[in-house]
């Protein structure tokens, strides 16, 4: 009896974790008549795809954002290229109706190894925003309509590596120098983020070391890495001071983007053994008050990850994104290997929103940390502020100005006054 009583508990707990999903089949289901695409510029003017779909109520679309620091895991972003996923989207029979955010279950059968992974984030995305209106619901309600938690914005301040030009013949080698207001309001979180940007701009200008801004519009520099960690705490402390706000700094390292076998700094030159990394990493982020520590080893090294976890000793998160690609398998194997504390998650590194969906359970149950993700090349696009909010993510990182990410924040901030 007491047995049968404890199974019974431990399954409903299951049931209240995993079950936030809304399916109502009151309503009349959606019929997909036609799905075609077309070729966009992203905001770094390369070509990303745009997708249409025609339902009984009208026309629907959705783009999808392109990477450059890509992890060597992500799916492929086309199967061959734009014009052959976009033949084969004319060519698909969605042969079924559509309700509620499971049945994208039912596209992903069909699209799998048709299209690739930005092609089936568009496609998905717009068939959400094609069911969001005909329900009368926002796209967020899709996903979880009870969802009442903002995340905290994470924007990119300060850049260097892949996504940064030189300056001065320099510029650091960690790719993001992030900040990550914490204020009680979204909206006053996204003004500290702008705030924080340009007074770093202003301090890198009487430094005589303030370049263009890059790929995400955060600022060239030809500091070293360390120099620009200075700029970044002392630019927060004094922000803090001034908002009464909690501000923390973080860092996209990007570290495959320097890996040769060894970690190969340029600026200032040193060439790193993995175990060397794990300690210089620990010792940023003890040094400069590092809350936030992206990608700090190679994209294999689950253990290297693993070790730099335990020597921060919870006092900074150790975020996977090219670890992982936002694949399943990968995150359980970091869950499994203890390597990370939080998650990156881009819908069109995996080409799967079930597949997000379903590291966001695994997540939450595993107490990991979850950062819904723009992508350095952006379009004008705002849907992942709708998954954010409705996977309960803890962050959104999304760069800080700029119309393509701007669009995000003002998502954010139009739900956040919603739900006020
Ligand atoms: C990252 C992203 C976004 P990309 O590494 O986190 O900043 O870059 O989209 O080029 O992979
Ligand atoms: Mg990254």
């Amino acid at each position: 009896m007491q047995k049968r009583f404890i199974n019974a508990f431990l399954a409903s707990i299951e049931i209240e974790a995993m079950d936030f999903y809304i399916a109502d089949s009151s309503y009349f289901k959606m019929r997909i008549k036609e799905v075609y695409g077309r070729k966009i510029e992203d905001s770094r003017k390369e070509r990303t795809i745009e997708i249409f779909i025609k339902t009984e109520t009208g026309v629907y679309s959705a783009s999808s954002p392109s990477g450059k620091s890509k992890g060597r895991n992500e799916a492929p972003s086309f199967i061959r290229d734009i014009d052959l996923d976009m033949q084969m989207l004319k060519d698909l029979k969605m042969d079924f109706s559509i309700d509620c955010f499971e049945d994208l279950e039912k596209v992903e059968k069909i699209v799998k190894g048709k299209i690739g992974a930005n092609s089936i984030f568009a496609l998905e995305s717009a068939i959400l925003k094609a069911r969001a209106f005909e329900r009368k619901k926002e796209i967020w309600e899709l996903v979880n309509e009870k969802a009442r938690k903002l995340p905290h914005p994470v924007g990119n301040c300060i850049g260097g590596g892949m996504h940064t030009p030189l300056f001065n013949g320099k510029k650091p080698d960690f790719q993001e120098f992030l900040v990550i207001p914490k204020a009680r309001k979204f909206i006053d979180s996204v003004f500290l983020m702008k705030k924080m940007q340009e007074n770093a701009g202003k301090s890198l200008k009487i430094k005589r070391a303030l370049g263009r801004l890059n790929d995400e519009n955060a600022w060239a520099t030809s500091l070293e890495n360390e120099q620009v960690l200075n700029v970044m705490n002392n630019e927060r402390d004094k922000l803090e001071a001034e908002s009464s706000e909690k501000i923390e700094i973080g860092i996209d390292a990007a570290s495959s983007s320097f890996y040769t076998g060894l970690y190969n700094y340029k600026n200032p030159r040193k060439c790193l053994t993995a175990d060397k990394q794990t300690d210089y990493m620990q010792e940023l982020t003890e040094n400069y008050d590092i809350y936030y520590l992206e990608d700090p080893m190679q994209e294999e090294d689950f253990s290297g990850f693993a070790k730099l976890r335990e020597g921060v000793k919870g006092r900074c998160l150790i975020v996977g994104d090219d670890l992982i690609t936002s694949n399943v398998e990968r995150f359980l194997k970091a869950v499994y290997a203890n390597s990370i504390s939080a998650v990156i998650l881009k819908p069109n590194q995996c080409g799967s929103l079930i597949g997000i969906k379903k590291i966001v359970q695994y997540a939450k149950k595993y107490d990991i940390a979850t950062i819904m993700s723009h992508r350095s090349g952006e379009t004008n696009e705002s849907i992942i502020a709708d998954l954010a909010f409705g996977f309960s993510c803890d962050f959104i990182k999304t760069g800080i100005i700029g119309k393509e990410r701007e669009a995000k924040l003002s998502r954010m901030i139009e739900i956040e006054r919603e739900m006020s």
